[in-house]
């Protein structure tokens, strides 16, 4: 760092600021950035990073810069998303930002043919390059792959994974046959029933998934299958604000033929209790007072619900979901039966509940203007009213005498007690409907003999809010383990890879977040199985369980009291309300207080069997499916996609910086490129070099053994000995330097026929 030198420095919104060093402290370095001449910006020296030499060179793989740092990177992304490269690599990894528009040809089948057998880094970066990595190595390995796409919500991962099952199926399929054809029709038909409109997606997949393709002995297309993860159940019944419910509801209500509609009493969205919970109005375009009023007297209802997003459009939507679902060989019974359950669910959230304030019995009981919503609610579902009247307003208890079981009585419940259940029953309903739409559609996809298959993993990325809760904290637990996987495969292996090829580079390390996955799922005070033996206790309690969390995991590093509620004595657990975890993506406060209570959520996954009740908590449930979940990725042969949401605002070529740099941060690329810039992060095997460089060499030098040609033109060349090491298979170089040697390479021929002169001498 001298004066005078080009570097980049933190900057609160851009990320970082472009400079030059004008004087250098103790602590600090003075910088004058280029666009305020005459200011200068104090940084500290671990912030600050050196600039590329060139404002506008961008390059395919940020590996091939100059410098690797975190401000490099950025500033390399953003000069290619500008100019719509969406896609860069980072050695195998792909990192794409979302354009928010649809960029000219990007998906064509020409550009699927151009990308069919091209060894990575012969095209320019693309979701194809990957897809057909994946595929060769499948090939040539013999073994399955996995491509994981992760990245914030709204950063494109549930449609780059569409693009790669459709270079799949239409590279290695049998050209728009019956297998493709459904597996490609399972994504409007999952995605009606599992997205939904979010303040930060109009089409958030509240699901995770990890789509297989499965390929026979000849690597044809030969069967499917789909697994999904986590499922978000609360917004079935409550959205936060500005969001909707699922988009199933809304489609059925504007888009459903009038014999369905007559028949299901399908009525406006906003007379549904369950569908408005997130909108004061519902209606399409700008939110201006006229329009609001204009909305409400032309009664447009059918097109309502989409919000202020025109883009939605629900009555066409309906017709292509069905149409999914007819293909996907859903009869028409099958099809009513499943509208069917959908509109119980909005019908049994319009049940309300009145308390029985005059009855000495206390209780509560269905409100008189909502008997109808009950009838219709009972009818669609197919039980007796009264059943169903019961089920709602009271709960059985077992009576004990003696430690013996008696006889079971009924309890009335409260209003609100009342309402908690028929959420509980809409949620329930409405989670096995979607788990029997993924079954029917796994056993719509045929099944031929399978020898291998490339799997796509869609799941939520990091995720907090202002109040997080049990998803939060599933989602969150995934991710860790997925960012182990991650280190485990690039960090480690790149250093396995050193080892092997006898490099001898020093150790690098990185921060591993196994304490904190020990954390959740250790054996006994991992918080999982303290829930797991909160729900055995007789009464649970979510403020007994918070206690138990943190006195049995005192001193944790990853573990904290909310500052909110810091305790007056470390005795006095009971009064938590929560806790805070310290992911390796930032520290999340978990709420367990009684307003967003974990316990309620865990009840959820209740099962009743025999009048016992058996509690299969939803974490044992996830934590399990998880488990074979990793056990699949790490038997396969792995590819990353980082996606990046490139602004908040949703739309096209605007590069938030700070936010982007999060993102970078997160997705563990940070650290990718501080082992890169450690180490040789471009490396080659010697043939591939020899066949790239040997059209350029007479006759004689390319008869040379790969090895030996490639050490005699890097003595001629010569190449600093720090620059580069041999391997016993490749040759590996400093970050940058493998641009500059190709630059010398196919440079004029004169330079060349120099360089031959030299080589010869060499080897003599
Ligand atoms: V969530 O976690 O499910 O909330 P995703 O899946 O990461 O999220 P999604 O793929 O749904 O995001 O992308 C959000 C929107 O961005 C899409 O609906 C498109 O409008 C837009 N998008 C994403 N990728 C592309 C692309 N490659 N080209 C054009 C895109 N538009
Ligand atoms: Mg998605």
């Amino acid at each position: 760092m001298d004066g005078g030198k080009r570097v980049w420095v933190p900057h609160p919104t851009d990320g970082f600021k472009l400079g030059r060093i004008v004087d250098i402290g103790s602590d600090t370095i003075s910088i004058e950035p280029f666009d305020a001449p005459g200011t200068t910006i104090n940084s500290l020296y671990d912030r600050t990073f050196p600039a590329e030499e060139y404002d506008n060179k961008e390059c395919d793989d940020n590996c091939a810069l100059m410098y690797l740092n975190e401000a490099t990177l950025l500033h390399n992304i953003k000069i290619r998303y500008m100019k719509n490269m969406i896609y860069t690599f980072t050695a195998n990894i792909l990192i794409a930002i979302n354009p928010y528009y649809e960029v000219p040809d990007l998906y064509s089948s020409n550009t699927i043919k151009k990308y069919q057998g091209k060894s990575l880094g012969t095209l320019p970066p693309h979701v194809y390059a990957i897809a057909d990595k994946a595929f060769r190595d499948m090939k040539v390995t013999k073994l399955s792959q996995s491509v994981i796409v992760s990245g914030e919500s709204g950063a494109g991962k549930t449609e780059s994974t569409k693009h790669i099952l459709k270079y799949l199926t239409e590279s290695w399929g049998t050209h728009a046959g019956p297998i493709e054809q459904r597996i490609l029709e399972s994504n409007p038909l999952l995605e009606a029933f599992g997205n939904a409109k979010t303040v930060r997606n109009n089409n958030s997949s509240r699901f995770g998934k990890f789509v297989e393709i499965h390929f026979d002995k000849k690597n044809s297309v030969c069967g499917g299958f789909i697994s999904h993860y986590l499922l978000e159940k609360s917004r079935i019944c409550t959205q936060a604000k500005e969001e909707r419910n699922y988009h199933i509801f809304y489609r059925l209500c504007a888009g459903a033929p009038d014999d369905i509609r007559q028949k299901l009493k399908l009525a406006p969205p906003d007379q549904f209790l369950y569908l408005k919970r997130g909108n004061t109005q519902y209606f399409c375009g700008k939110k201006t007072q006229k329009n609001l009023s204009d909305a409400r007297k032309s009664q447009q209802y059918l097109k309502l619900g989409s919000l202020n997003d025109p883009v939605l459009d629900d009555v066409n939507d309906f017709g292509v979901c069905d149409a999914a679902m007819k293909h996907l060989g859903f009869g028409d019974q099958e099809r009513l039966g499943i509208y069917s359950l959908v509109a119980a669910i909005l019908h049994l959230g319009n049940v309300a509940f009145d308390d029985n304030s005059d009855d000495a019995k206390g209780g509560c009981s269905v409100s008189k203007s909502a008997e109808e919503s009950l009838t219709m609610a009972s009818s669609l579902l197919g039980v007796d009213k009264e059943e169903l009247r019961d089920s709602l307003i009271s709960r059985v208890m077992q009576a004990t005498r003696g430690g013996m079981k008696g006889t079971a009585i009924k309890v009335p419940l409260k209003c609100t007690e009342a309402a908690n259940a028929r959420d509980a029953l809409a949620k329930a309903v409405y989670s096995r409907m979607f788990d029997y739409i993924v079954d029917m559609v796994n056993k719509a996809i045929p099944f031929g003999d399978s020898a291998n298959y490339i799997g796509v993993l869609d799941i939520a990325g990091f995720e907090y809010f202002q109040v997080n809760s049990f998803e939060q904290f599933c989602i969150n637990y995934c991710n860790e383990k997925l960012q182990q996987f991650f280190n485990d495969r690039i960090l480690k292996e790149e250093q396995a890879l050193y080892e092997k090829e006898g490099l001898n580079v020093k150790k690098i390390e990185w921060t591993d977040n196994q304490d904190c996955i020990e954390l959740i799922e250790g054996k006994s005070s991992g918080i999982f199985d303290l829930l797991d033996e909160e729900s055995k206790l007789p009464t649970p309690k979510y403020d007994h369980f918070t206690g138990e969390v943190h006195s049995r995991n005192k001193n944790h590093f990853r573990l904290s009291v909310p500052r909110k509620s810091k305790l007056k004595s470390h005795r006095d657990v009971r009064d938590t309300e929560g806790f805070l975890i310290r992911h390796f993506a930032g520290a999340v406060c978990y709420h367990t207080d009684s307003k967003n209570p974990l316990i309620v959520k865990l009840f959820q996954g209740a099962e009743s069997t025999a009048g016992k009740l058996n509690f299969i908590s939803v974490g044992s449930k996830f934590r399990k499916q998880l488990g074979m979940l990793m056990e699949k990725l790490r038997s396969t042969g792995t590819n990353f996609i980082r996606c990046i949401k490139p602004n908040t605002k949703m739309v096209d070529h605007l590069f938030e910086g700070s936010n982007i740099l999060s993102q970078l941060q997160c997705a563990g690329m940070v650290s990718v490129l501080d082992l890169m810039q450690q180490g040789y992060p471009s490396r080659t095997q010697f043939s591939e070099l020899y066949n790239m460089y040997k059209k350029y060499l007479p006759p004689e030098l390319s008869r040379l053994d790969p090895r030996l040609f490639c050490k005699s033109l890097f003595k001629a060349l010569g190449l600093d000995d720090k620059d580069f090491k041999f391997g016993l298979t490749k040759v590996f170089f400093r970050p940058g330097k493998f641009a500059e040697f190709d630059q010398i390479m196919k440079s004029d021929p004169e330079n060349l026929a120099e360089l031959v002169k030299k080589v010869k001498k060499w080897l003599l």
